[in-house]
């Protein structure tokens, strides 16, 4: 099969986003997952790989080098799109540009799902803000990937290749326990009967507009507070967001800023964490 991941836009990804990102340990174990070999238990086996490396039985190591990105990427038969995306990094290496990627890109009878391939796919990078080795782990629906980084609602398809990938400029990274699983809305929401963590940032990227973005998890019924300071301490930007809806977008000038999230002491916050952009 021809190797269409190369078509991914790297330059224009020159953008500093921070993620948040889940220790390990919350990841569950899931017998669904239609990855094959998404521990690397079993080396390189179904795996299309640039730049890579297995260590027996343990993980997928990506390197790149400054004409080269790596990948491993595997093309997956399914046309559900109740379907989550997890995966394990330990970054080992970056230059001052690097970063590492995990998206997909969908195929319909042997194609791209578009014409233009660059609306086939999406995907999002973790950047070098993430600790040298240590392993992350980061998870995110297909669905909700696709309208953060399409803007449009995810068309139909039968093959979904997945990819973890580092950008053509040196960066060194392990992989593993990839994964795509079924879920269902229900499932996920029948599971919390007890509050058992706060409210917590899944994600923020710059968006196609140059704007910050956030989606939120585990909003409150109320006094779902997110401020936002630049370098000097000012407050520029502060919202409590709807239990319904706690998603922001928020357009700032280019630089450093504090997120802080708070629910109802105004002096403690529940969650703190540094963006940025060029
Ligand atoms: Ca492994």
């Amino acid at each position: 099969m021809k190797k269409r991941w190369l078509i991914i836009p790297f330059l224009t990804l020159a953008l500093i986003l921070v993620l948040i990102l889940l220790p390990v340990s919350f990841i569950s174990a899931n017998p669904e997952n239609l990855v094959l070999n998404g521990d690397f238990s079993l080396g390189s086996t179904g795996w299309q790989t640039q730049n890579a490396q297995f260590p027996p039985g343990e993980y997928a190591w990506i390197y790149s080098t400054d004409s080269m990105w790596s990948v491993v990427y595997q093309d997956i038969s399914t046309s559900n799109k109740n379907l989550k995306f997890s995966f394990s990094i330990r970054p080992i290496a970056y230059d001052g540009n690097g970063f590492i990627g995990a998206g997909f890109t969908l195929y319909k009878n042997g194609n791209t799902v578009d014409p233009d391939p660059d609306k086939s796919y999406a995907y999002h990078n973790y950047h070098q803000n993430l600790q040298l080795n240590e392993w992350y782990s980061g998870s995110f629906t297909i669905k909700e990937l696709w309208q953060d980084y399409q803007g449009t609602s995810m068309p139909d398809f039968d093959t979904i290749g997945v990819w973890v990938e580092t950008s053509s400029t040196f960066v060194e990274c392990y992989v593993d326990n990839i994964k795509l699983e079924p879920y269902s809305e229900a499932e996920e929401e029948e599971v919390a009967w007890i509050r058992d963590r706060e409210m917590g940032c899944k994600n923020v990227w710059v968006n196609q507009d140059g704007d910050f973005q956030f989606s939120f998890v585990y909003p409150y019924a109320d006094n779902n507070w997110v401020k936002i300071y630049d370098m000097a301490g000012n407050l520029v930007y502060e919202v409590d967001m709807p239990y319904d809806n706690p998603n922001i977008i928020v357009d700032l000038p280019d630089g450093t800023y504090t997120v802080k999230t708070f629910h109802v002491d105004p002096a403690t916050p529940i969650q703190e964490f540094v963006i940025g952009k060029p």
